[in-house]
């Protein structure tokens, strides 16, 4: 069996320009194989520790040094001489030898890119596709994408106070004339947009970022570009958003620009029920905020049987607070970052927890990404049906879309795309 030989930890940019990690792994067998780490804006306050340098004379102090000599100087002797093969095996001992709860000795960055390249040198020696490496023989379902089309909240300079409004080709046949159908329905924004003369610059996950009147305005846009691409709103696309709103909670409210007050969770619940009433809108993630729960359990109650409820924030990939969100019944589905726990094994863990109970998984990118595609190959591994890799442009984004359409291609006419098979958890 190979062992693990050397492992190189670089610095290099992610697609804000801001450092981050890559890994390289060589085995003794001379295969090696590279991963780099997503890096998030509207992070969660409970996710673990993304290490930074700090020192303000190097990238605004968002170097990565410290965690490269972590890899280089604690990591490497450690792991050298393991079987890459053993996933569980290399990922406990990373987390051994950081210590701490939240991975803030080594760093999840750190911890995170060995971890990820430990699997991909293993399906390298193995010769098979990463999906395959990690997900065995029952890996046919290629994943239904959500496409953040226009961006706001953090990700963008403008006045929308919501992060992301999603398109959801679930009514197409396949992935790939889901995501012909979802590109056309972009370019029909764009060409919307330009007629209004609004901007049609784009945001970090590569959606169009105009100002507009308000959080409903993308809403009423988005509706406009399906069907003007010849699509049908909530027959062939649907709706989804992430308003991110633990960005706007402060003191118990919802502090929203566009309404020039500040809404209680009940009031956003009934802002979600007639949005849900007047558009297709299937899915709405952190639609309250990390830290409340009890808003939650009530969203849940009064929209979960028709719409998916997906936590980020409030869970953050980690089992502790999936735990948590399961036993109070306060969501529906849970979103996947590997960077926000990790590990390759605990966000397995994670996974199997959420599904196991019924509940959807979405496999998500980073607003801050490189073109490392290990997410899309995840997403069929895990079977989870569901994937948010952002719009259909920028290359760290379509890189992952087009990965998918890959393994799409290599599955051939055993891969199945579950459309609105994959909402289990409101059917
Ligand atoms: C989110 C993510 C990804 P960020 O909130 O879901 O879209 O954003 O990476 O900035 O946390
Ligand atoms: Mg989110």
């Amino acid at each position: 069996m190979a062992k693990i030989e050397d492992v190189l930890a670089l610095e290099i940019l992610d697609s804000r320009g801001n450092p981050t990690v890559e890994v390289t792994l060589k085995l003794d067998n001379g295969v090696f194989a590279t991963a780099k780490v997503p890096s998030g804006a509207s992070t969660g306050e409970r996710e673990a520790l993304e290490l930074r340098d700090g020192d303000k004379k190097r990238y605004q102090g968002k170097g990565v040094l410290k965690v490269i000599n972590n890899i280089k100087d604690i990591i490497k002797p450690a792991i050298k001489g393991m079987e890459p093969f053993d996933q569980r095996a290399i990922d406990k001992k990373l987390i051994e030898l950081d210590g701490t709860g939240t991975k803030s000795k080594l760093g999840a960055n750190a911890i995170l890119a060995v971890s990820l390249a430990a699997a991909h040198a293993s399906a390298k020696a193995l010769n098979m596709p990463l999906y395959k490496y990690i997900g065995g023989i029952d890996t046919p379902v290629v994943p239904v994408p959500l496409l953040n089309v226009l961006n706001g909240g953090k990700h963008a300079d403008t006045n929308v106070d919501f992060q992301e409004y999603m398109i959801v080709p679930a009514g197409l046949p396949s992935l790939k004339e889901a995501l012909r159908a979802s590109a056309e329905v972009y370019h029909t924004l764009k060409s919307i947009l330009k007629e209004k003369s609004l901007a049609t610059s784009v945001g970090d996950e590569g959606g169009f970022a105009p100002d507009l009147k308000n959080n409903e305005e993308p809403l009423q846009l988005l509706f406009k570009a399906i069907e003007k691409a010849g699509y049908k709103p909530g027959k062939d696309i649907y709706l989804a958003i992430d308003p991110a709103s633990s960005e706007f909670y402060s003191n118990g409210k919802y502090n929203l620009k566009d309404e020039g007050r500040k809404l209680s969770s009940e009031q956003m619940i009934s802002l979600y029920e007639s949005l849900v009433k007047a558009y297709p809108l299937i899915s709405i993630e952190d639609g309250l905020a990390e830290n409340d729960w009890n808003g939650w359990v009530l969203l849940k109650e009064r929209l979960g049987s028709k719409v998916q409820l997906v936590a980020d924030d409030l869970t953050v990939t980690n089992t502790k607070y999936i735990q948590k969100a399961l036993e109070m019944d306060a969501a529906n589905s849970v979103l996947i970052k590997l960077n926000q726990i990790g590990t390759l094994t605990e966000t397995m863990e994670s996974i199997r927890m959420v599904r196991s109970n019924g509940w959807t998984a979405v496999i998500s990118h980073r607003s801050g990404e490189t073109d490392d595609t290990t997410i899309a190959d995840l997403a069929v591994a895990a079977n989870t049906g569901f994937i948010k890799t952002g719009a259909p442009a920028r290359g760290e984004r379509v890189a992952k879309y087009n990965r998918l359409l890959e393994i799409e291609y290599e599955l051939g006419k055993r891969a199945v795309y579950p459309g609105m098979q994959a909402f289990v958890s409101i059917q």
